[in-house]
Order: C-alpha cells, then structure tokens, then sequence
C-alpha cells in the first residue's frame, strides 16, 4: 500500500509534475535517480533499495531505470513533451479504449483524443480496458478498428509496459 502511494507519486513527478520534486527531464523523459530520490525525501521516505523495488513490482511496468541506474523514467503516459523512443509498429486489426460513461457523448461526436496526455492509451484486451474506465466512473469500453486505421496511414506505437499509443481515434473508426 505504502508502495502504491509512493508509486502514484512517482508517476505525478515523471509524467506530468517533475517541479514538484526539483526534478528535470532531459528530452528522451530521463529523471536523473539522485534528484528523484532527494526531491521525494523533502516530503516522505524513499531510498534506493526502495525505488529499485518499485521499479521491479509495479504491477503496471511504468517505469524503467537506465542500464547504469543512474536515470529512471516513466515508460508512457505523459503530458510533458518527451521522446520515450516508443516502438511504432503494426497493431492487431482490434484495440480497446476504456472510458467513463461521462466522456461518451463528447467521443460519439469527436472521437478519442489525447487530452492532457501525448497519446491516446488504448488496450490489447477487453478487461484492462475496463479497468481503465472504472477510473472516470461507470465503466464503457470503445472498440477501436486499429487495423483499419494502420492500413489508412495512422501510426501506432506500443510502450516498453505494453500499452498501445496513437495520436488520435476519429469517430469513424470507433465501435461499442
Ligand atoms: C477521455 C492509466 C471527452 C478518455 C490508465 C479518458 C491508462 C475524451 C479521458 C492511462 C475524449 C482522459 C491513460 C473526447 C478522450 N471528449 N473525453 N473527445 N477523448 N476522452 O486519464 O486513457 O495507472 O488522461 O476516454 O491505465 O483514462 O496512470 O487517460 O477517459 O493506461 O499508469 O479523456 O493512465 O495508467 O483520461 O488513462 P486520462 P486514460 P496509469
């Protein structure tokens, strides 16, 4: 539990919020491990061997270290600007975007973007996507015709942790 809270925090620091820890990003989303460690141990308690075990038990993989351990970063999922080096490659002909019944109205008409976020996060199975979707309220899952897409030249991208990427989901290529 401990770990969770110290996790969702790391997250915080390495997507979205690295100021909060007087942690920078380099263009590539690298935090150097020192910084993160100091800035984290201005409000809680971390150490090395505790991040190390965060790394390797995060039930999600959101984050990784460099070879050296030096630098860590968070795999997907940011809204600063940086370059994960994400693997762009052909996606199955059916990924699942999973959402809150709340936002339907406004995807019906728009289709999914991005929001705060550098990609679209979509799933490879049913259930994850309503995992997903529980996070925003009574759960909806969206089926997404990604191989309809690739072929009509959109790109896709798959993280380190599995979870697929895209820029955009225009409406037509949306079912429920
Ligand atoms: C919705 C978690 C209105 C979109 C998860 C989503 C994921 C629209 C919400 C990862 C819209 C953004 C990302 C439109 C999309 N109108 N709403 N046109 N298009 N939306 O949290 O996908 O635990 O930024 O459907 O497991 O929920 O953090 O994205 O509901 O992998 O590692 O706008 O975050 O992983 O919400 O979640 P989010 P998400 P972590």
């Amino acid at each position: 539990m401990r770990n969770d809270s110290l996790s969702k925090y790391i997250s915080l620091i390495l997507r979205h919020h690295p100021e909060i820890a007087d942690v920078t990003l380099d263009s590539h989303g690298w935090a150097k491990v020192s910084d993160l460690i100091a800035g984290i141990n201005k409000t809680r308690h971390i150490d090395m061997a505790m991040l190390e075990e965060i790394v390797a038990n995060d039930k999600k993989g959101r984050y990784s270290f460099s070879e050296d351990k030096k630098y860590i970063r968070a795999n997907q999922g940011h809204s600063i600007n940086v370059d994960v080096e994400l693997e762009e490659c052909e996606p199955p002909e059916i990924l699942y975007h999973g959402t809150g019944e709340k936002f339907t109205k406004s995807i019906n008409a728009e289709g999914l973007n991005s929001g705060t976020r550098l990609y679209v996060h979509l799933s490879g199975d049913y259930d994850t996507a309503v995992k997903v979707g529980r996070r925003h309220g009574k759960p909806v899952v969206y089926v997404v015709k990604s191989g309809e897409m690739f072929r009509e030249g959109y790109k896709f991208f798959r993280s380190v942790n599995g979870v697929w990427l895209t820029k955009e989901v225009p409406v037509n290529y949306l079912a429920d």
